[in-house]
């Protein structure tokens, strides 16, 4: 069973990834307003992972036998000046949880619940592979300026990524 202070943490995470899933698509309406399909294919296939990961914890948070709290979820940023500050607010948020997720496993320690420590490993591996492909992207659209033929390439690379479930 699930100590109290380890699920109310939990609940907080679920709220940020379905904050994130949020986020995400906002981002991705603001690219199909922008003709950007390829740019909006890929924040959707994020908003779906980030909804996975909400999905996983409410999951485990069940199956340790605790309370799934579902809270209403923050409305996201909907306007950006441009597709360099789009990746820069995706880069910031991912740190952001990164820094989450690393508060919940001190808080697993804390209550020497082994079995939450074991299971939020997988998003410890998740967040460096995020960081390092959003870090990656905005180097790109950088280099690009975020303009002209290099955008036009990039999108079509980006219109190619599918959403894989989670195991
Ligand atoms: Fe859930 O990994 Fe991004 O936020």
């Amino acid at each position: 069973m699930i100590k109290k202070r380890m699920e109310d943490e939990l609940n907080k995470q679920i709220n940020a990834e379905f904050y994130s899933s949020y986020l995400y698509l906002s981002m991705a309406a603001y690219f199909e307003e922008k003709n950007l399909a390829g740019f909006s294919n890929w924040m959707n296939v994020q908003a779906q992972e980030e909804w996975a990961h909400g999905l996983k914890i409410f999951n485990f948070v069940n199956e340790r036998g605790g309370s799934v709290k579902l809270m209403a979820i923050d409305a996201p940023k909907n306007e950006w000046n441009n597709i360099i500050e789009v990746f820069e607010d995706v880069y910031a948020h991912e740190q952001k949880i990164t820094g989450l997720i690393n508060s919940l496993i001190d808080v697993a320690i804390e209550e020497a619940d082994h079995a939450t420590k074991n299971f939020l490993q997988w998003f410890i591996d998740e967040q460096v592979e995020e960081e390092a492909s959003v870090s990656t992207l905005l180097e790109q659209i950088k280099m690009i300026d975020g303009k002209g033929t290099g955008l036009f390439m990039l999108d079509r690379e980006l219109g190619s990524r599918t959403f894989t479930a989670l195991v």
